[in-house]
């Protein structure tokens, strides 16, 4: 026999269905909340709004996203902030709370083929009974999640398709297996259980118990690094990155993403990626600022930014559908011999076709976590080889994005380029380096714009707000609370007037560390000299016992009790002699800058005028006209937030917010 000299020119791919198809795709998504991170989309201008949530949810417009996965609030912080419970106690009950009802209404309107995935983070203390589980009674706590489910079809008619269980703490057998009993006794026999978005560990405890198996039908992981186990393959159950991304939306952030999209399939057999978080609406200086698909943080100006990740996304989601199927692992779906990978998409009823290709460098893709192993991409030319039902494709239409990195190119992204014939079977593309492509049958993409946003803008100062304009239970914009819940309500003193409300009596089950002081917090972190007013009543029943007016506030998120900044905390009580006050540099009111008892009463149920100055390092205090304290110089920071909040959980109303500028 003679030896043949093998000289590999270019590589060659097979993409064949014809010994069937890998497994059902199961959708591209974004996550709002864990937590608070949709808080300043909401009071966006009408118009802009509406580009905003085209962006992300329309067919064939933007990222048109197949999933919105939404917190279900639970009072405690989960993030860049807290989100509302729909039950604060046993006896409350409200739906009308919060942003996610909204958001998932909005979604569904755009594409009423959305998926809706529910997950909570914190849950309300009761449902701990006094103790930091909330699984201590699995019956009270699937009472409490099967309640949330039902009023989102009552109230909003929106069927959810997923529900998760604790955000990346613990998972309970006997709490899995009881929730999902009772979705099939409330008649949700097609809501599927997520289990458990943390790490693969569930597996082991999947295969060892038939019971629990069936309890769950979807393995969710949190930042995967594209990668699963043997045992988790073994279940044979779906496997989700159920959390991922988390990466600041430049280019390295479309890296990232574009690199995850394909190769949690390619390496991880994982058929859905949800990206942490949908759109990055929190203020910038709060925790994992801008690690979003798309950043929308000026509704008083209406700036926003369709970043890159959000035509990444378009990659694949403007050219398949749930319930596509992959291609097999090296017949359609694998690795690129010279660095990256490749994915194929078949529609059921096997007419349509999308290949997503990506050679996404290491340097140009690095995702927050996990690290990631060093791997090198060149250019190089790969010919894939279209056989099986494919052997008919005649021409496919093309998709490009070219990462630049600060070379200048226009129309670098998501870009439709000419139709590529397949000849002989076969097309070859000369791919470079951080580049996307997407080959597909399916004709209807676009790269949908509405042009440039407004310009930005600072923060306005000065700044009010009466409350007055919110409907009842409502969240008032651009404050956002760290520890807390405030909700507007009417207020029986004077009747006529609406209020902000701290609601929460009891902390919650908490999901990062426990804060014992409720503080929300809005503004400009770069706010410096400032006047600020504000009107605070605590009632004797169920109020707290202090109420806060600060400044210079620097941190929130789940470090918020780590926050510096300039705290006034007043003590109102029946006494009539004189009342408690606190100046701190921090929430817990540890680090007392000056502390004492002021010569006047600070009655209950009774309004006062609580007034702070800041300016440069010196800090003043008011209660109506009277000069409770100055400190001519202190050592506080240059700039922050401002915030007011209560000294404990507990009751207080808050109205009639002003600041300008003391400078
Ligand atoms: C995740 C949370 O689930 C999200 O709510 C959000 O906080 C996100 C921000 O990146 O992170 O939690 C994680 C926090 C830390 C790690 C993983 C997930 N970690 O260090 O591996």
């Amino acid at each position: 026999f003679m030896l043949v000299p093998l000289v590999a020119c270019e590589s060659i791919y097979s993409v064949d269905d014809s010994a069937g198809l890998g497994r059902r795709f199961d959708g591209i998504g974004g996550l709002s909340g864990g937590g608070a991170t949709s808080k300043l989309l909401v009071n966006y201008p009408e118009k802009q709004l509406n580009q905003i949530l085209d962006y992300l949810f329309k067919p064939n417009f933007g990222a048109s996203l197949q999933i919105l996965k939404v917190e279900i609030g639970g009072d405690g912080q989960s993030t860049d902030g807290t989100e509302s419970s729909h039950m604060h106690e046993p006896w409350d009950e409200n739906y009308e709370r919060g942003y996610e009802w909204w958001l998932m209404v909005e979604a569904k309107k755009r594409n009423p083929n959305i998926k809706l995935y529910g997950l909570p983070w914190s849950f309300p203390g009761w449902i701990g009974n006094g103790t930091q589980n909330p699984y201590i009674n699995p019956d009270v706590t699937t009472d409490y999640i099967i309640r949330w489910i039902k009023a989102a079809k009552k109230l909003y008619d929106l069927d959810l398709d997923f529900v998760g269980i604790w955000n990346e703490r613990n998972y309970d057998i006997p709490y899995i297996k009881t929730l999902k009993a009772g979705l099939i006794a409330n008649g949700f026999n097609n809501i599927q259980l997520v289990a458990a978005d943390g790490d693969w560990g569930i597996s082991d405890d999947i295969l060892k118990d038939p019971a629990f198996a069936k309890a769950v039908d979807i393995i969710g992981v949190h930042y995967p690094g594209t990668t699963t186990t043997n045992q988790s393959v073994e279940t044979g159950k779906p496997l989700w990155s159920s959390e991922d991304y988390s990466t600041y939306n430049d280019e390295v952030g479309a890296g990232c993403w574009a690199r995850i999209l394909n190769q949690n399939y390619v390496n991880g057999n994982m058929t859905s990626t949800i990206s942490w978080n949908l759109i990055a609406s929190y203020y910038l200086s709060l925790p994992f600022g801008r690690d979003g698909l798309m950043t929308a943080v000026e509704p008083w100006s209406g700036h926003y930014v369709v970043q890159d990740p959000i035509w990444v996304s378009a990659h694949t989601t403007q050219f398949s559908e749930i319930g596509w199927r992959y291609l097999k692992h090296g017949l359609g779906s694998g690795h690129l011999d010279n660095g990256g990978s490749y994915v194929s998409l078949m529609s059921p009823d096997s007419k349509d076709f999308t290949m997503v290709i990506e050679t996404m460098s290491h340097d140009h893709s690095k995702c927050i976590r996990p690290g990631l192993p060093e791997y090198s991409v060149k250019p190089q030319n790969a010919t894939f080889s279209l056989t099986g039902s494919l052997a008919s494709v005649k021409e496919l239409n093309v998709w490009r994005s070219r990462l630049t990195f600060g070379r200048s190119a226009s129309d670098s992204i998501f870009k439709n380029l000419s139709k590529i014939k397949v000849i002989s079977g076969q097309i070859t593309l000369s791919l470079g380096v951080d580049e996307i492509y997407t080959l597909t049958t399916v004709a209807t993409g676009t790269k949908g714009s509405y042009g440039d946003s407004p310009d930005s803008a600072k923060f306005p100062l000065p700044y009010a707000d009466d409350f007055e304009s919110y409907p009842e239970f409502s969240e008032a914009f651009n404050w956002v609370p760290q520890a807390g819940v405030w909700e507007v309500r009417q207020s029986q003193n004077p009747s006529a007037r609406k209020v902000n409300r701290q609601v929460m009596l009891n902390p919650p089950v908490a999901w990062c560390a426990l804060q014992e002081a409720p503080i929300n917090l809005g503004g400009s972190q770069f706010w410096s000299d400032l006047f600020i007013q504000m009107d605070v009543l605590v009632p004797s029943v169920n109020g707290t016992s202090g109420v806060m007016l600060g400044a210079r506030m620097t941190q929130g998120g789940c470090q918020v009790g780590s926050t510096d900044g300039v705290f006034f905390t007043v003590f109102p009580s029946s006494d009539s002699g004189s009342f408690l006050y606190i100046v701190s540099n921090d929430t817990a009111r540890k680090n007392i800058l000056l502390s004492g008892f002021y010569a006047a009463s600070l009655g209950l149920d009774v309004w006062h005028h609580l007034s702070l100055i800041v300016r440069g390092d010196s800090v003043y205090g008011y209660v109506g006209i009277d000069s409770v304290f100055q400190i001519p110089s202190v050592n506080i920071p240059p700039t922050g937030f401002v915030a007011y909040g209560t000294a404990d959980y507990g009751i207080a109303d808050f109205d009639n917010f002003q600041v300008e500028s003391s400078g």
